[in-house]
C-alpha cells in the first residue's frame, strides 16, 4: 500500500450529517467522505465490472430484484482495501453514537450494480436488519462512469420532507436499516457501483468507550460538521444474534 494509502484513523475523516444544514432533522443519516481512494475505487470498479458481465452475480433472494457482486469474489487487494475504507466508516459513525460501536461481517458485503440498459435503480423500502444500520460505498465516478442516481431518504417525521444523498467517489453513507425508507434513483447512464453491508450496532462500555484508537493524537472526537449532536436513544440495541444475521438481507417494500 502506498502511503496516500495509508489507513486513516477515524477521526480524520469529514463526517456530515445529512440533509446538509438542517437541525431538526430525525433522520440519523450520514455522509463519511473520503474513505476509499481514487484509484482504489478503480481497481474495485474494473474487478467488479468484470465479474458482473462474466455473469458472477448473486441476488438477495428476497423481492428486491438487484444484481450484485460479492466483495468476497473480487480480488484480494480489493477486498482489503474495501475493508479498511468501511472500517474506517464505521468507526466514524460510531463516534457520533455514544455508547455504540458498528460491526458488520466483510463476508456478506456485496456490490449494487445499478446499469443503465438493465437494472437501473431500486424502489422505496426499509433494509430488513433489525436496529442496524446500512453502510453503502460509491466506487463508480459520478458524471464519468454514471449519469443520475442517489439515494432519496423518507423520514416520515411530520413536516420532514425526502432529501437525496448523492456521496462522491470513495465516500460512504450510513442509516438505520430497519427504519428509514429509502430508494436507489434510476440512473441515465453508464454504471452506479455501490458496495453495501449490514451492520449491527453493539452496545460498548464505558471503558471499552475511553480506549483511545491506537494512532490517535487526541482525546477530544473531531465535530460532526453543520450538525447538531443527533438524538441517537432510538438506535441504540443489542447486537443482533446469528437469526437476525440471517435475516439482515430481508427487505420491506412499501
Ligand atoms: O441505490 C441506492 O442508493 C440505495 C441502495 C439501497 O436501497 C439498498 O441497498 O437497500
Amino acid at each position: 500500500m502506498r502511503a496516500a494509502e495509508q489507513p486513516r484513523a477515524s477521526r480524520d475523516v469529514p463526517c456530515i450529517r445529512l440533509p446538509r444544514g438542517q437541525t431538526r432533522s430525525s433522520s440519523h443519516v450520514f455522509e463519511i467522505q473520503g474513505v476509499l481512494s481514487a484509484s482504489a475505487c478503480d481497481r474495485a470498479r474494473d474487478a467488479v465490472n468484470e465479474a458482473f458481465d462474466a455473469g458472477r452475480t448473486t441476488d438477495r433472494g428476497v423481492s428486491l430484484p438487484t444484481q450484485d457482486v460479492m466483495v468476497s469474489s473480487l480480488p484480494q487487494r480489493c477486498q482489503d482495501e474495501i475493508k479498511v475504507a468501511l472500517e474506517l466508516a464505521a468507526g466514524r459513525v460510531s463516534r457520533e453514537l455514544p455508547g455504540v460501536t458498528l460491526e458488520f461481517a466483510m463476508s456478506r458485503a456485496f456490490v449494487i450494480v445499478y446499469d443503465a440498459k438493465r437494472q437501473k435503480g431500486l424502489k422505496k423500502h426499509t433494509d430488513g436488519r433489525k436496529e442496524g444500520a446500512t453502510l453503502l460505498l460509491l466506487i463508480s465516478k459520478p458524471q464519468r462512469d454514471f449519469v443520475g442516481g442517489g439515494t432519496r431518504f423518507f423520514p416520515g417525521g411530520i413536516l420532514e420532507s425526502s432529501f437525496d444523498a448523492k456521496p462522491g467517489l470513495g465516500s460512504t453513507i450510513v442509516f438505520p436499516s430497519d427504519t428509514l425508507q429509502h430508494e436507489g434513483l434510476p440512473i441515465k447512464r453508464g454504471r452506479r457501483l455501490l458496495v453495501c453491508v449490514f451492520a449491527t450496532k453493539k452496545q460498548i462500555s464505558a471503558t471499552e468507550e475511553a480506549a483511545p484508537e491506537a494512532d490517535a493524537i487526541e482525546d477530544k472526537p473531531a465535530p460532526i460538521l453543520d450538525s447538531p449532536a443527533p438524538d441517537i436513544s432510538h438506535l441504540r440495541g443489542k447486537a443482533c444474534d446469528d437469526r437476525a444475521l440471517a435475516q439482515e438481507c430481508a427487505c420491506v417494500i412499501s
